[in-house]
């Protein structure tokens, strides 16, 4: 039985060969040009990284090399007498773009669970927080602590090989990965409950585990939905703040700042916190705090919050669509967006969405709040589109993760962005792996005032 980094090690002598070809061969192609609107506006659309583990299709959504969400639905391995993806396999895809098999999920689990121990130090530094800190800042904080047993600081400081870099890059993220649940759990613990928290149980999977130590796992749907929750968080391309804060990779693609006439070669490469050879927990941490903000991962708070007061404005969940479109216009005309709805790249109703939708029209089909989600479906789109501003009015992944928890009793919205974290370290880990495989560089963008803008096109 082939284990995980085995399988990395024979994979990564021939996608250093692949990437050798790509870049001889193909180096001197353009990936596309930017124009001063794209430099003003977000880098939108921009093409300058690679990403290995997934392409995100503005029609189709998420593939994790190749899969689709109901791809990896029905080809990862589930747990027994469970039908969800194992979020351990998804990680195994996303490393090696290989479906594993059950016996190599296991391992996986298994060796996760060994690694799940926090250093007492961690442990004391997360229970001094006030309980007041919002939980995401207390993980950033918790992720930054863990710093201190990073084995690729250590190896860069004894001066390894940077050939060798991969190596301590991947201990170092299964290392992340594995005390995550304990982080999390203890976190969730403190703020919310009573400090109290269980012990790992070495057998289980990654899922159980942290639904154990929130405290959910006597209920199997909760666990089944925390393994659909992580697998379909964990990855959506290389541009999204999380992703790109923390650990990005980029390629030797020219750009170029378009005028009608002429095109000038200006951005050389891109930078971000792993590209800087910090060390995984450094550049993990960094994504942390991207994925903080309400216009990204914590919009899945936001979503039940605003949900909730609709609810509670209305006076009930049964409300009228006429009495919902009002609530949707208040929101527009105060300046403010409607939460978990709309997105940068997707230009359809994400599939995230669609499966946590499935799994709600099959485990809890008559949940009022389900009902008032599914209700929003039908009229959220119609009104962003009359409002006619927001190029895609469907609905992202975090119109619906909140809804499925708080039906299982874990209503602290606070919290919520916490799981997705825990399920993004999936992702960006298993690109910081093939980052130090493949020995990309650091970034460094090129940027330029508004003055040196107008004096580059003065006469043009
Ligand atoms: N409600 C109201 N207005 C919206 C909107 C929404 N849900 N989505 C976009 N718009 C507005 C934008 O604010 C922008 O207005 P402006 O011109 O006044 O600045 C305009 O429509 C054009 O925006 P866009 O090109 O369609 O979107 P974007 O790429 O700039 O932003 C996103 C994408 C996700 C930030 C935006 O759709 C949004 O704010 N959605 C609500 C928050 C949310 O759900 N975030 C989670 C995204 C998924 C994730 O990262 N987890």
């Amino acid at each position: 039985l082939i284990g995980l980094k085995e399988r990395l090690a024979e994979l990564i002598p021939e996608k250093q060969e692949e990437v050798k070809w790509v870049k001889k061969e193909l180096g001197a192609k353009v990936l596309g040009e930017v124009t001063v609107d794209q430099a003003y506006g977000g880098m939108r659309g921009i093409k300058g990284m690679i990403w290995e583990g997934s392409v995100l299709d503005a029609d189709e959504g998420i593939q994790f090399h190749g899969y689709t969400i109901p791809d990896c639905q029905k080809k990862l391995p589930a747990a027994d007498g469970g039908e969800e993806p194992l979020p351990e396999g998804l990680f195994w895809l996303l490393v090696t773009g290989e479906i594993p098999t059950k016996e190599q999920v296991k391992l996986v689990s298994t060796e996760w669970a060994a690694r799940s121990a926090l250093p007492s130090f961690v442990e004391e530094l997360i229970d001094r927080c006030p309980n007041t800190l919002h939980p995401m800042s207390q993980f950033a904080l918790a992720v930054t602590a863990l710093q201190h047993e990073s084995t690729f600081a250590k190896a860069y400081a004894a001066g390894t090989n940077k050939s060798k870099y991969w190596d301590s890059t991947y201990e170092d993220s299964m290392d992340l990965i594995a005390k995550l649940p304990n982080i999390a759990g203890r976190i969730y613990r403190n703020v919310f409950k009573d400090g109290k928290v269980p012990t790992i149980d070495m057998d289980k999977d990654y899922s159980y585990n942290l639904s154990k130590l929130l405290g959910y796992s006597d209920n199997k749907d909760f666990v089944e939905l925390i393994r659909l929750y992580l697998t379909i968080h964990s990855d959506h391309e290389g541009g999204n703040v999380s992703a790109h804060t923390g650990i990005v990779s980029l390629e030797a693609a020219t750009f170029y700042v378009c005028d009608s006439d002429s095109l000038f070669p200006t951005i050389p490469q891109t930078h971000l916190v792993g590209s800087a050879l910090s060390d995984p927990y450094l550049s993990f941490a960094a994504g942390l705090n991207g994925l903080a903000g309400p216009l990204h991962g914590l919009a899945n708070q936001e979503v039940l919050r605003w949900i909730i007061h609709m609810k509670d404005e209305l006076g009930s969940t049964e409300v009228s669509d006429e009495q919902i479109k009002e609530y949707i216009w208040k929101t527009l005309k105060g300046g403010q967006v409607v939460p978990g709805y709309g997105h940068a790249v997707l230009r359809k109703t994400d599939p995230r969405y669609t499966a946590q939708r499935e799994f709600a029209l099959k485990h809890l089909p008559t949940d009022p709040m389900f009902k008032l989600v599914s209700q929003l479906y039908n009229i959220v789109p119609g009104v962003l589109n009359e409002h006619g501003k927001t190029k895609n009015p469907w609905p992202n992944v975090d119109a619906h993760s909140g809804v499925l928890l708080q039906y299982y009793g874990l209503v602290e919205q606070d919290y919520y962005t916490v799981l997705f974290g825990v399920s993004r370290s999936l992702g960006v880990l298993a690109q910081l792996i093939w980052d130090r495989a493949l020995g990309m560089p650091l970034e460094r963008p090129k940027s330029y005032s508004t003055a040196h803008i107008k004096k580059m096109f003065a006469n043009k």
